[in-house]
């Protein structure tokens, strides 16, 4: 299968699920579900296809990075807490080969200083932060773009 046909692997870390049930001044009111209704009709428009995927398990998220390298073209991944402590994210990041896109809800960098460091953003194309859900369709824009520049 040429790389451009595999879906797109949208990933989600802890808590992420709890979107638009707790703390919407800081997070929003869309739910994950509506955020992956967002992400397919998006993708849907740009002829992507993509694999949603949320985990409040740091190994469950590295089995899946591992899975990517051959079932996926790219990663959009917002690791949520564990961008700031996860070297083993990262090392899978690296290893899977694929261009990612790191995405936030919330702007990191307006945050506890803790949040200003990502481990996620050393295997990363670029990073989206501070756009709510609009940060996961910008980086599938992204990767329609750069999927088609490939080469076959
Ligand atoms: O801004 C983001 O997207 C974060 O990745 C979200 C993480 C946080 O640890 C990162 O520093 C930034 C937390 C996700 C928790 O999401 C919740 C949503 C609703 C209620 C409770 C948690």
């Amino acid at each position: 299968m040429a790389a451009q046909n595999k879906p797109v692997l949208i990933l989600n870390g802890p808590n992420l699920n709890m979107l638009g049930k707790r703390q919407p001044e800081i997070y929003g009111r869309e739910t994950l579900a509506d955020v992956e209704a967002a992400c397919r009709a998006e993708a849907t428009r740009l002829g992507l296809a993509v694999d949603f995927f949320q985990s409040n398990h740091e190994g469950a998220l590295v089995d899946r990075i591992q899975q990517a390298r051959d079932a996926n073209s790219a990663i959009v991944i917002n690791a949520g807490a564990y961008t700031h402590t996860s070297v083993a994210i990262l090392d899978a990041l690296n290893a899977a080969e694929l261009p990612v896109i790191e995405v936030h809800l919330s702007n990191i960098h307006r945050r506890e200083p803790f949040r200003h460091h990502s481990y996620v953003s050393q295997a990363a194309l670029g990073m989206i932060a501070g756009l709510g859900s609009q940060g996961y369709l910008f980086a599938l824009q992204a990767l329609a773009r750069r999927l088609a520049d490939a080469p076959q």
